[in-house]
């Protein structure tokens, strides 16, 4: 809370091309949001390189998905968006609560397992400890609510532990934040199982639309896209395929599923996977065409990283200043 307006903090890393689930699963809840929270959303490239990256390449990533946070509809003269290894404090929050959290706890998380096991050769204590600098991200800012996929919840549900037990020792230091998870999109299913989620990593690129993708591409990838033999169209867990086709129909057109359904009685896979097509296109054309207004655009986005950089800063250096406080160090003598 800052004076009385609620906080709301999330962020999305700069690693692979996003998806048609990033956006309907995450960005546009974002923009949803935006009007009743101050807002800060984060291109968290701190925790990008818990996997090794390529300099050239993360630095152009990250710059492209704040582009993408602008042209999906976040005003960033409102909502604070910036990089999280722009504010320091994201680090030094993070040592702190390191001492506050259980090897046993960051021994539960299961994207770490996951990750650990897809990263054999590179398990770095920063992708162990992973969920502390996420922890320190959402607490940094207070924040209220923190908008999540199902597959983060167990990092946010360790944030509220950190939270609490720092509080019982310190008095109330934190707000203890909520999880916000949105209804339409909330999980895209891959392309070509749908019994997985879809992922910006998956191997097969046929499995997930990537928000770069051109029509002919979208129209190409939905044609391909697996469903069943049943040849009818119902909304029901037997026909998981169909199923995700019919939810980012209504994702992308804010139609119901009953009303999709209706919509589409009688009639054959190749006309909703057209028609599921078409949604997709025209929700994402207005956003590329964005993005390369926004690339021609420098020193307006090199106005929006300076400034936002430093009202995250400002908030994020109230937090800390009482946090050094608490736990016992020294003033610094200016
Ligand atoms: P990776 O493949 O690198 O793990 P990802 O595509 O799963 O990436 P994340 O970077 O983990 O994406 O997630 C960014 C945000 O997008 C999170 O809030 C996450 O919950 C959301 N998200 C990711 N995939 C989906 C999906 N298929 N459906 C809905 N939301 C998703
Ligand atoms: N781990 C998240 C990204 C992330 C985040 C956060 C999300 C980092 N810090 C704070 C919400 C709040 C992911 O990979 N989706």
């Amino acid at each position: 809370m800052i004076g009385d307006t609620k906080v709301l903090f999330s962020g999305m890393q700069a690693t692979g091309n996003l998806t048609l689930g990033n956006y309907l699963g995450a960005l546009k809840n974002w923009v949803n949001l935006s009007d009743e929270y101050l807002c800060f959303y984060s291109v968290v490239d701190m925790h990008s390189i818990t996997v090794r990256q390529d300099p050239a390449e993360l630095r152009k990533r990250a710059r492209n998905l704040l582009h993408l946070y602008i042209a999906a509809g976040l005003d960033p003269e409102k909502a604070v968006i910036y990089f999280q290894s722009h504010v320091s404090g994201h680090a030094e929050l993070a040592w702190i609560l390191n001492c506050f959290t259980y090897m046993g706890e960051l021994n539960r998380m299961t994207q770490f397992k996951d990750k650990a096991a897809k990263h054999a050769d590179n398990i770095n204590a920063g992708l162990y400890t992973y969920p502390v600098l996420m922890a320190a991200d959402i607490l940094l800012y207070q924040a209220d609510v923190v908008p999540v996929g199902a597959d983060q919840m167990q990092h946010l549900e360790i944030t509220r532990d950190i939270a609490q037990r720092f509080n019982k020792i310190y008095g109330d230091v934190f707000t203890i934040p909520e999880p916000f998870v949105g209804k339409a999109g909330a999980r895209v299913m891959s392309l070509q199982n749908p019994e997985k989620k879809m992922s910006k990593s998956d191997e097969n690129p046929n499995a997930s639309i990537y928000l770069t993708d051109d029509p002919d591409t979208i129209v190409r990838k939905f044609k391909r896209a697996v469903t069943d033999s049943e040849g009818m169209i119902a909304y029901r867990e037997e026909q998981p395929g169909v199923r995700n086709l019919l939810d980012i129909y209504c994702a992308c057109t804010d139609h119901t599923p009953e009303e999709a359904v209706n919509e589409f009685a009688g009639q054959g896979y190749g006309t909703l996977k057209n028609a599921v097509a078409e949604s997709v296109v025209s929700v994402l054309r207005p956003i590329q065409e964005r993005v390369k207004e926004l690339e021609k655009d420098k020193a307006y986005i090199d106005r929006i990283i300076k400034e936002n950089a430093e009202k995250a800063e400002y908030y994020a250096n109230k937090t800390l200043r009482k946090v050094k406080r608490k736990i016992g160090y020294p003033d610094r003598i200016r």
